[in-house]
């Protein structure tokens, strides 16, 4: 199989509800300069669209990161296709705050693995993180941006509350 040499992280979610978290995992790419793609995939509204976009992704993609709600197949369904790593972000539902998509994404049967992050806008952040140390190992220049990031925030810890 060839591989483009620059493959982009792809950012997916299951509906456009799902933007209001994702936007800041879109914010971390931004800030860390790592190029990505953005698309609604629906597990059960568009499982067609599902499959097209896995069967490609091999080649277009180093990492996707899959957010989800409710009964959140998203993630678990991509990673069945490709053997792509996948991280799921699961979504702060309504109904269940999160805890449903948090265990529809995280209890997946062995032989495909979907990395989970936390429920939520920390998930988003820290998948988007996890996605950049992961072309980190093999990208000099994210590394540094990193561990630049890693520097600022700590500095940014103050020694006393006000
Ligand atoms: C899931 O259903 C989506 O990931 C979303 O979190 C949830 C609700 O979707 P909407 O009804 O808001 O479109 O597929």
């Amino acid at each position: 199989m060839k591989l483009k040499k620059h493959r982009k992280i792809a950012i997916v979610m299951g509906s456009q509800s799902d933007y209001s978290t994702m936007k800041d995992c879109v914010k971390i790419l931004k800030i860390l300069k790592i190029s990505f793609d953005l698309k609604i995939v629906s597990a059960h509204r568009t499982p067609k669209r599902l499959y097209e976009f896995a069967k490609k992704s091999e080649t277009n993609y180093s990492v996707i990161i899959a957010g989800a709600g409710g009964s959140a197949h998203l993630p678990g369904m991509i990673a069945s296709l490709t053997a792509v790593p996948v991280i799921g972000v699961p979504i702060e539902s309504k109904k269940l705050k999160g805890l449903d998509s948090l265990l529809s994404i995280v209890q997946m049967p062995k032989g495909i693995p979907v990395g989970t992050v936390a429920i939520g806008k920390d998930g988003a952040i820290n998948a988007a993180l996890y996605a950049a140390s992961i072309l980190g190992i093999t990208d000099k220049k994210i590394k540094n941006s990193l561990l630049k990031l890693r520097i600022k925030q700590t500095k940014s810890v103050k020694k006393k509350p006000k």
